[in-house]
């Protein structure tokens, strides 16, 4: 561990590798929880008596399942399913799903494990889990991953319930998937039961303004930090990784607030965009093509595409890493820094390294961390939720402005969480720390169980 932490907390840490061999993205996500809760052990007697913290780095309950589909020509596969059902003491398993290649039971505990923090932040009735699998939905057909879908969700429903387990979408899993796998989970159930997941489409019990929320609310985070400054988005260069679900409406509401976004990724390369990202383009390359990025600058004659490469490398004064973790590490930190960037704002989970974080520490960048900054996306789903048990639906305004102040509401606290455990600034200690106390009083308040 890094730092000076106390005994008890590398031991719970040293624990937690020892049992979770090899799954390193979990060994990571627990580290800097931990690197922050120290100031609360000393504080709270109770919870190292009572081994809290070694309980809620344990998961409930983890599911692994066999995913057999047949492709359109009739090939058979075999994918793993994965749900980490991992913590339940404010609400049931709430988090989402995750379709790429490289899904992990490591990765879906890391992703399940910061979730349980993020939904304490929200201040809505959830707890924290994750699911997914190592199925690659790139280039496949519509009949494909509906067939995937439905095989998925054949294992996984006896798991789920409004009151139990609440599954959303994450990478590779947006309105398309499920709307199949609320279809296969009706079929099953003979229930309509709106509320057992979350992202739906308008028309069948989906929320306004989830599709947007994510990148929505790290954008309102991001102008809640530079409000603490002074500042504003006014004129701000944005790079913004990634340009699914979380970048694209991050550069939407940044573009709102008055920044220009001028540069965007996916996993071929990235686009520069000195005019500012041309959002209509964006969506029907991404959204309805589902094309590569490269394809926005065959259009757009004012961009450039550079395939592989660091988006990094493109002069920003505000960086929104919004594709997936560990993408920018320490030496693209540094170049950020050279360049003058002044505000790292996560939309993914986790897409700083540990030595990133140091980067933008020791130089005195803004750093927020996902946990808190993209928290607005499972928030809006728990808003969702609230819309499916009254049978109600609101507005886009309403449903808008209840977002911008959550996300308001969660800056606040971690900032002033910061500076009450004597680390002012700090957000990574107030997320880690507000979100702790929530959940611990709620562990506790249980008993042993
Ligand atoms: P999408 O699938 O909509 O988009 C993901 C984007 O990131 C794509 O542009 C993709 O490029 C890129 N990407 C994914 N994996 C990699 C990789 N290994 N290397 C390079 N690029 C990659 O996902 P979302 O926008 O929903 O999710 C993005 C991040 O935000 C994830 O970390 C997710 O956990 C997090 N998040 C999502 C929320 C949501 O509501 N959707 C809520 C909170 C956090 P390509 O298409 O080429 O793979
Ligand atoms: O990482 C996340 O917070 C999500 N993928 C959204 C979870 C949800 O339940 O809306």
């Amino acid at each position: 561990m890094n730092g000076h932490v106390p005994a008890v907390v590398q031991g719970i840490y040293d624990e937690v590798v020892q049992r979770n061999r090899g799954e390193t993205e979990f060994h990571q996500a627990v580290r800097e929880v931990l690197e922050s809760l120290a100031v609360v052990l000393d504080r709270h007697s109770e919870y190292t008596e009572m081994k809290t913290v070694q309980r809620i780095c344990e998961p409930e309950r983890q599911i692994i399942f066999r995913v057999p589909w047949q492709d359109d020509r009739g090939e058979v596969h075999i994918n793993r399913g994965f749900r980490v059902e991992f913590n339940s003491a404010l609400g049931p398993y709430k988090g989402g799903l995750r379709f790429h290649p490289s899904v992990n039971l490591g990765i879906v505990k890391f992703l399940g494990f910061e979730q349980i923090f993020k939904n304490a932040l929200t201040g809505m009735p959830i707890g924290g889990g994750k699911g997914g699998s190592d199925f690659d939905p790139k280039g496949r057909s519509d009949a494909e991953v509906m067939r995937f879908c439905q095989s998925f969700m054949t294992e996984l429903y006896r798991h789920l319930g409004e009151y139990t387990d609440v599954p959303a979408g994450d990478i590779g899993v947006g309105a398309r998937e499920i709307g199949y796998l609320f279809g296969q989970y009706k079929r099953i159930t003979n229930r309509y039961e709106s509320g057992v997941l979350t992202g739906k489409g308008l028309g069948w019990g989906g929320a306004q303004v989830r599709t947007e929320a994510t990148g929505y609310g790290a954008a309102f985070f991001a102008d809640a930090m530079m409000k603490v400054r002074g500042e504003s988005f006014d004129g701000r260069r944005v790079t913004v990784s990634g340009s699914g679900n979380v970048a694209v409406y991050a550069i939407e509401k940044v573009h709102q607030l008055g920044g220009r976004a001028v540069a965007c990724s996916d996993s071929t390369g990235y686009v520069v965009d000195e005019k500012g990202i041309d959002l209509e383009v964006l969506k029907q390359v991404k959204e309805v093509e589902r094309a590569r990025i490269g394809a926005y600058a065959e259009r757009v004659p004012s961009s450039s595409f550079v395939e592989g490469g660091s988006i990094w490398d493109t002069p920003c004064d505000v960086a929104i890493p919004s594709a997936t973790q560990n993408e920018l590490d320490g030496d693209a930190a540094s170049v950020l820094g050279r360049n003058g960037c002044r505000y790292v704002v996560e939309g993914a989970n986790m897409p700083a390294t540990p030595e990133a974080v140091r980067v933008f520490r020791d130089a005195g960048i803004a750093f927020a961390p996902g946990k808190a900054a993209n928290a607005g996306g499972v928030a809006t789903s728990a808003l969702e939720m609230q819309q499916n048990a009254s049978r109600d639906s609101w507005t886009f305004e309403h449903s808008e402005a209840r977002l911008e102040e959550i996300m308001r509401g969660i800056h606040a606290r971690c900032h002033a969480t910061a500076e009450e455990y004597g680390s002012p600034g700090d957000l990574v200690l107030g997320a880690n720390v507000a979100g702790f106390l929530d959940v611990a009083e709620a562990v506790h308040a249980h008993g042993l169980i």
